[in-house]
């Protein structure tokens, strides 16, 4: 006897799915897989190779039209978001001297990893900051930003955003501002002057945000912090002398979706193979070495950029005996953290 006499199995699946219903029995595989999946695969983008284009679109494609000239670092695995990695995406954007790149803001966090140049400042919220290679310049969720270069040369810059995690989660919000530029309503770099110390806030200064008050983390900061400790720290076996950089309100994250690193590898470093659950993108910021992800070797030169994925192993070698490698890396570990999802281990 059946219970229902007009139900039969071989059409019941294509009707189900005329009523927006699965048998998960059919997908329990795909949605609980043993270990992450990751869509994003491991991969690198040679600096020399995209360089000619950048320099192509910056004569052919005016900086009006464009509104940002941007080459974006799509993910193989992951064409249809633009995603660089899972929650994360890395662009190039270059920038002539006289070049204004249109106000704006969007809930999406954003920084910028100075490359090329010198001369440019980005107006965020009103405050101009200026621009150095190897400076972080950050632009948390909804800070109205433009770009402008007044110094000689093309300027080049790394744009992190976490704007497919933002998509993903259908929160995205997008604003054009009013004019063209912000005028500026405080001292040229004056966040950078009042909290770079790090440790000597000023205490005036009401609102304590979860993004870093930080404009920009100059590059000469930097250097200082790794010369400081150069005689004493070894680091971590994995990262090398690997220093995050931190919102002097909390000593966490720098936004709460994205965490930004500079690690030194030392000469003849070869890193211990380790594997986690965050997605990290990597750009070399001075030096030569190879990452191994998973079992693909990715030999790296200066500029490049480099993307592991959730649960790929990777370690890190330096083949030079004489020279430093310097990385700057970024990843989602404050999100996948904050959602009690971390897990990572030694392979
Ligand atoms: O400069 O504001 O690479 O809004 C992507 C989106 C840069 C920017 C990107 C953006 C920007």
């Amino acid at each position: 006897m059946t219970l229902t006499p007009d139900i039969r199995t071989e059409t019941a699946y294509d009707e189900m799915e005329a009523l927006s219903v699965g048998a998960l029995w059919r997908h329990l595989d795909n949605l609980f897989p043993g270990e992450p999946p990751a869509r994003a695969v491991p991969f690198h983008w040679s600096y020399r190779a995209l360089r000619p284009y950048m320099m192509h679109f910056a004569d052919a494609l005016s900086i009006e039209d464009a509104q940002r000239r941007v080459l974006m670092l799509v993910n193989p695995g992951m064409r249809d978001t633009s995603a660089t990695v899972t929650g994360l995406y890395a662009g190039i954007q270059i920038i002539l001297p006289g070049e204004q790149a249109q106000a704006h803001r969007h809930s999406a966090n954003a920084f910028r990893y100075i490359i090329e140049g010198s001369g440019a400042y980005t107006t965020v919220s009103g405050e101009r900051v200026h621009m150095n290679p190897g400076d972080l310049l950050l632009t948390p969720g909804w800070h109205w930003h433009d770009h402008y270069h007044e110094g000689e040369g093309p300027m080049t810059w790394l744009d992190g955003l976490d704007f497919p995690l933002v998509n993903s989660l259908d929160t995205a919000f997008f604003e054009l501002y009013s004019d063209a530029a912000q005028k500026a309503s405080v001292p040229d770099d004056l966040s950078s002057l009042q909290f770079i110390h790090g440790r000597l806030n000023p205490t005036w200064i009401g609102e304590r945000t979860d993004a870093s008050p930080i404009g920009n983390y100059p590059w000469a900061e930097t250097e200082r912090a790794f010369s400081a400790i150069a005689e004493h720290a070894s680091g971590s076996e994995v990262d090398g002398i690997s220093l995050e950089y931190t919102n002097p309100w909390t000593g966490g994250p720098v936004m709460p979706t994205m965490s930004c690193r500079v690690q030194r590898l030392v000469p003849g470093f070869h890193g211990v193979p380790r594997r986690h659950t965050a997605a990290t993108i990597l750009h070399v910021v001075r030096g030569e070495g190879r990452t191994v992800v998973n079992d693909q070797e990715f030999a790296w030169g200066e500029k490049d950029v480099l993307v592991v994925p959730s649960w790929a192993s990777y370690r890190h070698v330096n083949d030079s005996m004489t020279d430093d490698a310097v990385l700057f890396a970024y990843s989602n570990e404050p999100v996948v953290k904050a959602l009690g999802l971390y897990r990572d281990e030694l392979v």
